[in-house]
């Protein structure tokens, strides 16, 4: 029998990258393609211990590139898409908001394309709990798939938009999709611009940590392998139509992410320097994963042992991070304060 294709794209990225990797070494009797652009937020060197198997595949391109995403995708066959790639980050968004259209949106409408042209049997969305906009700091309410799609700032109305049309194509030409809405992620190969890598990279190299507003907004964190684990559950066994809301009930103040990270460093935190408040910042997410759970999901870190971890990664992975922070971030870094 003819091995699986599975398409990954945004393979080089933070989610994508832990993805691919979990995905070659799970299943050697598929074949798995990354596909990305390799952007800021791309690298191939997270990939030096699976780069030479047999069932890891790399192409770079443009999801947006209409014509390169119909001709592969007509060469390759591929019988899974799993979509991560994308614009990601919020402050990103609100400084330049058109890339995010691009290629969130316009992107995505050009792989559902492809993937409509050589019928596929899983296209799975990878999409965020941004997209129903923010809660307030009642405990007891949280987004459910029932929630109704409210976003915010440019990057979650682009995520949003993309949502809506992989719903559509499903109403429409019956295209087997799966939408799932994670909440926040952590973990190995985070990029060091989003606030839990920001911070350890920061507070090991005694900077200041810039800590929007009052640091009281939360956010309800996951480890990304959870995450992979989600998607893959969904790729295989998702109710075509169907949104899947990912999360562990890790909910913590931004504030209580930072002092967790110094403290465990053993650093001071005078190191926390609070700053002008991100334009529409979200109060507060927090999500219900129950019709996950009911398909069978389960994480398998909480935050402590989590970041715990990814704190070590860190410590262990200097060369990575480094390089990563060098060069063009530290352009876009010094700009931002
Ligand atoms: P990331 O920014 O780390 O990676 C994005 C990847 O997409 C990069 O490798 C980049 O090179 C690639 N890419 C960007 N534009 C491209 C294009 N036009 N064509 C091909 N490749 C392109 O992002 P991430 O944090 O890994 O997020 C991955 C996905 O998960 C996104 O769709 C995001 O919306 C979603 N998500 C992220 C989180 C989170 O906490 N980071 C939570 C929920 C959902
Ligand atoms: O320097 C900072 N200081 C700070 O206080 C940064 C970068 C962030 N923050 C705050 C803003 C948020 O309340 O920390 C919180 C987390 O910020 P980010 O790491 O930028 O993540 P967020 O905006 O919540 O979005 C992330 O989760 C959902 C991802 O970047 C998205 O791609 C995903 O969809």
């Amino acid at each position: 029998m003819a091995k699986k294709k599975i398409v990954v794209t945004g393979g080089a990225g933070f989610i994508g990258g832990n993805f691919v990797q979990y995905m070659v070494n799970k299943y050697p009797e598929y074949d798995i393609y990354n596909l990305d652009l390799l952007t800021y937020a791309g690298d191939l060197a997270k990939h030096k211990d699976i780069e030479n198997k047999e069932n890891y595949h790399f192409v770079k391109a443009d999801i947006a590139d209409r014509e390169a995403i119909m001709a592969l995708f007509k060469k390759e066959k591929f019988d899974y898409v799993a979509h991560f790639a994308a614009e990601s980050h919020v402050d990103r968004s609100i400084t330049d908001p058109g890339i995010f259209v691009q290629t969130n949106v316009l992107g995505t409408q050009v792989l559902l394309d492809a993937a409509k042209q050589i019928g596929v049997t899983k296209f799975v969305h990878v999409s965020t709990d941004e997209v129903y906009g923010e809660l307030d700091f009642d405990p007891t309410t949280f987004f459910t798939e029932e929630t109704p799609l409210q976003p915010n700032s440019p990057y979650s109305a682009s995520k949003a938009s993309s949502d809506l049309l992989v719903r559509a194509y499903h109403e429409t030409f019956h295209l087997p999709i799966n939408i799932t809405r994670c909440s926040n992620n952590y973990g190995p190969f985070h990029f060091p611009e989003k606030l839990i890598p920001l911070t350890i990279s920061r507070v090991l190299n005694d900077e200041k940590v810039p800590v929007y507003g009052d640091g009281k907004n939360i956010r309800d964190w996951l480890h990304v392998i959870d995450h992979c684990a989600a998607i893959d559950l969904v790729l295989h066994e998702g109710v075509n139509g169907e949104v899947y809301n990912v999360g562990g009930h890790n909910e913590r103040t931004n504030l209580e992410v930072v002092k967790t990270i110094i403290n465990t460093l053993g650093k001071s935190e005078d190191l926390i320097e609070f700053v002008a408040d991100r334009l529409g910042h979200d109060k507060r997410y927090a999500i219900d994963p129950t019709k996950l759970e009911q398909l069978g999901w389960k994480p398998t870190y909480n935050f402590e042992s989590g970041i715990a971890q990814t704190i070590d990664w860190y410590l262990e992975n200097k060369c990575w991070w480094e390089q990563v922070i060098s060069g063009e971030y530290k352009k876009y870094f010094d700009q931002q304060y």
